[in-house]
Formats: structure tokens, sequence, C-alpha cells
């Protein structure tokens, strides 16, 4: 029954260069800003694994514990000969919780945009599980999604933990949300989402001590040099993480340590000590909010595991029957 673990799909959907009059026009804005996408080059995804094993870095140990704790009541609600389709697909470890604790998966679908990431990550669980028929897809999720052939949809539960919904703007969650719930009727979600918390624990988590976080985030400009012929000098901008209280967010900046000139594909870009780029959004959800928006996009909660500390949700939701 196992596959090839090789991605489907034909292009790097994040490819800078691909991308060229996007990222120049975020570049040139009042307020510089790029797609948080754009993290997530082969190096980038290495850091972000590594962010994920930092003792600041709480969200990806507390939603571990929350799928090992809550196994049983995962499997029971997902069912027998599950097709899991995860968005974003990150380390192998999720899924490889979640695929044994499920009786029987039938398929799984990783969705992301590092090719070379993704069919690593596939080819690890493809190898735990060899009764798994392994689909690695390459392609920006948060484009409409075509499901790849062998997903029936009743028996899809598309798993999209880490708190990845968090990067994108409230609207483009909502949004991305309803998508999701028309194109999965019959299908369920398991959804893992960072909580509201105190600053401090929110800042630590996103400058941590060791400088990892602003490796990955400083990473983006060595990116930019490589695959957009810019020459941004690394040591002329720094990595800041601001937690807004307002928008619940936290805000990550490339801030520049002086006035400089930068050329971006043949374009000359005028920073201003001080001003700064930002490259990602990373916002908090209390979950009964989440739980309303879901269900305002056509979603019904059947259950929500949040840990002691109440740091991160795990929801499982249903998609709209098929009518
Ligand atoms: C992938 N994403 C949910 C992470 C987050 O927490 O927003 C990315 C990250 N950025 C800095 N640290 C981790």
């Amino acid at each position: 029954m196992r596959q090839s673990a090789s991605p489907v799909g034909d292009s790097t959907p994040a490819g800078l260069a691909a991308n060229r009059q996007e990222i120049l026009a975020g570049l040139m804005a009042a307020q510089k800003q790029l797609e948080p996408k754009y993290l997530y080059d082969e190096r980038g995804s290495r850091l972000f694994d590594e962010i994920c094993t930092l003792p600041e870095y709480y969200p990806t140990r507390t939603e571990v514990n929350l799928l090992r704790t809550n196994a049983a009541a995962i499997a029971s609600f997902i069912g027998p000969r599950a097709e899991v389709l995860e968005l974003g697909a990150g380390s192998s470890l999720k899924a490889s919780l979640l695929l044994g604790c499920l009786d029987e998966p039938a398929i799984y679908v990783p969705v992301d945009i590092s090719a070379d990431y993704l069919e690593q990550q596939a080819a690890e669980v493809a190898a735990l599980f060899p009764r798994v028929m392994v689909r690695p897809v390459l392609a920006d999720f948060t484009d409409a999604l075509a499901l790849p052939r062998p997903l029936t949809r009743e028996r899809t539960v598309v798993f999209f933990p880490g708190s990845t919904i968090g990067n994108l703007s409230r609207r483009r969650a909502a949004a991305l949300l309803s998508t999701l719930a028309e194109q999965m009727r019959g299908g369920a979600l398991l959804l893992g989402v960072d909580i509201c918390k105190d600053a401090a624990t929110l800042h630590a988590a996103y400058n941590d001590s060791r400088g990892v976080t602003a490796a990955f985030n400083l990473n983006l400009l060595a990116r930019l040099n490589r695959e957009l012929d810019a020459d941004f000098e690394l040591d002329a901008f720094e990595h800041d993480a601001v937690y807004d209280l307002q928008n619940e967010r936290i805000e990550m900046r490339l801030v520049s340590q002086r006035d400089q000139v930068v050329n971006v594909a043949g374009m000359a870009i005028l920073f201003r000590k001080g001003e700064y780029i930002i490259s990602e959004h990373s916002h908090k959800y209390d979950p009964d909010d989440l739980a309303r928006m879901a269900t305002a996009a056509g979603w019904r909660l059947d259950q929500c595991w949040i840990d002691d500390s109440e740091r991160f949700s795990l929801q499982y939701l249903r998609a709209p029957t098929i009518s």
C-alpha cells in the first residue's frame, strides 16, 4: 500500500524569485512587511525545528503533551481508517504521535512549502508507518488546495497543529476556516492553537536566550541575498519580537541598526536607523473566541483540550455534513 514519499507539485510555491513583485511591494510599503512563509527555506525550517526544542518556546512541548495525554479520546473521535491531511507539516513527531494513536490510519498527506524538508519528513513517517500511504503535497496551503485523489472526505481529518493558523491575520484565518469547512464537508479538523497569556512568557518565547529565533529571523535576509540578488548586511539588522497586547499577537521584526540603502532585485531600498521589516505576526487566541470563529465558518466544536497551565488548546471540529 505504501507509495513513494516524493512530493506532488511542480514548483516551490514560496520561492522568492517567483514572488519578486510581492516581495518588492512589501519592502517599498510605508511599513515594510514580508509574508512569514518566506522564513521557511531549508535552513529556516531547520532553525524552526530547533526553536521547538527551546525551554522558552512552550507551544511545541505543550501541544505534544496534549496529543499524548488525550491520544485515546482523539482516536475515538477520529475513528478507524482515517485519512490525515496535515497543513504546514512541521517535524514528523506530531504526525507520528497522531498516526500512532489511530486505528489503522489509511493515508497521510503532508502539505508544505519547503520541498526538501517535506520530502524528508514524509520519508520519516513512511518508514515508521509502512502500512500508511504517504502522499506529500508541495503547496502553499493558504492557496486553494486541490484535494489529492485518494482522499475521501468522510474519513479525512485535517491536522493543523503548531498554532500555524496564528501566522495568518484574523481575517485570513477566518477565511481559511470557511474554505476548509466547505472543502472538507463530512470530515473533521484537529486544530492546535496558542492561547493569549502574559507578555513576559510570550516575550521570552520569541526572544530566546540562545538566539535561535534571531538566527531564524535573520536567515530571511540571507535568503533574500541568495535568491533575489539582494545585498543585506546581516550585521546591520537585529531581530526583535514585541507583544502587541491590543491585537493579541507577537510581531517579529528585523530592525535596521543604521541609515542604509539595500539593493533587492535591482531596486534600491532605503532604511532609516530603527526602521524595521515585519517578518511575522503570531496571533494568540482565547479558545472560546477561536471556537466562535470556527463555528461562524461552519464548523461544529466536538471537544477542546487545554493543558493545566492554560497555555495551548487543541480543538476537534466537525465540518458540515455532505448535502
Ligand atoms: C510556525 N509558527 C506557528 C511559529 C509561531 O510561534 O508563530 C513560528 C515562530 N516564529 C518564531 N518562533 C516561532
